[in-house]
């Protein structure tokens, strides 16, 4: 089965967000935009994962998880991959404890190969993003980017980690289908 490792920001960061990005989606409707249900902060993804490695990744990421601390992050500004002027990707990006997000991930990523489930794109920059539509054709996001250039949203602290299970069909298109507690403060 096809799993990665998010973050799922508050219900009411991800309200507030929505309300912003909603007027953006009906100025670009070529655009495939994401909706706020499936919306999550992916630490690793990790592809195809088989049985025996899935059922090892519960402690694995319980045991990384828990050699972190709670952080605060909130949404702020936007950005695209691979740029605002030809890009496949337009997310909306984050700002709070950097550092705590991107040690974290190297944890996730290092708890998955250790039980087998190494994740495909291993060794890529880690850049904490959400992403708000994706491109078919590249598209040229520069106004969206700057639109949302100012925004800042409510902060929040991160306090669990969630694997979950991107479906090929169905509703919803990703199940939770575990959490792990950061350790608190
Ligand atoms: P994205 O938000 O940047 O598209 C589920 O597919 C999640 O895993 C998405 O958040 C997606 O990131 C992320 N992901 C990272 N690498 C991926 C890949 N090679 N294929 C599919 N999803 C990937």
């Amino acid at each position: 089965m096809r799993l990665f490792v998010a973050l799922a920001p508050p219900p009411t960061a991800l309200d507030e967000l929505d309300a912003v990005v909603t007027p953006l989606r009906a100025g670009q409707p070529a655009l495939r935009w994401t909706s706020r249900d499936a919306w999550h902060i992916t630490l690793a993804f990790l592809g195809e994962v088989n049985e025996p490695a899935a059922a090892r990744l519960g402690p694995r990421l319980e045991r990384a998880t828990a050699r972190h601390h709670q952080f605060s992050l909130a949404f702020a500004g936007a950005g695209a991959f691979p740029s605002a002027a030809r890009a496949r990707v337009f997310w909306g990006g984050l700002s709070g404890d950097d550092r705590a997000v991107a040690s974290l991930a190297a944890s996730v990523a290092a708890a998955a190969r250790r039980a087998g489930a190494p994740p495909p794109d291993d060794g890529r920059p880690f850049r904490p993003h959400l992403t708000l539509a994706r491109c078919r054709v590249p598209a040229d996001t520069r106004a969206l980017v700057a639109t949302l250039s100012g925004y800042r949203g409510p902060a929040w602290t991160t306090d669990r980690v969630h694997l979950i299970h991107s479906r090929p069909s169905g509703q919803p298109r990703y199940a939770m289908l575990d959490s792990w507690p950061l350790a608190r403060r």
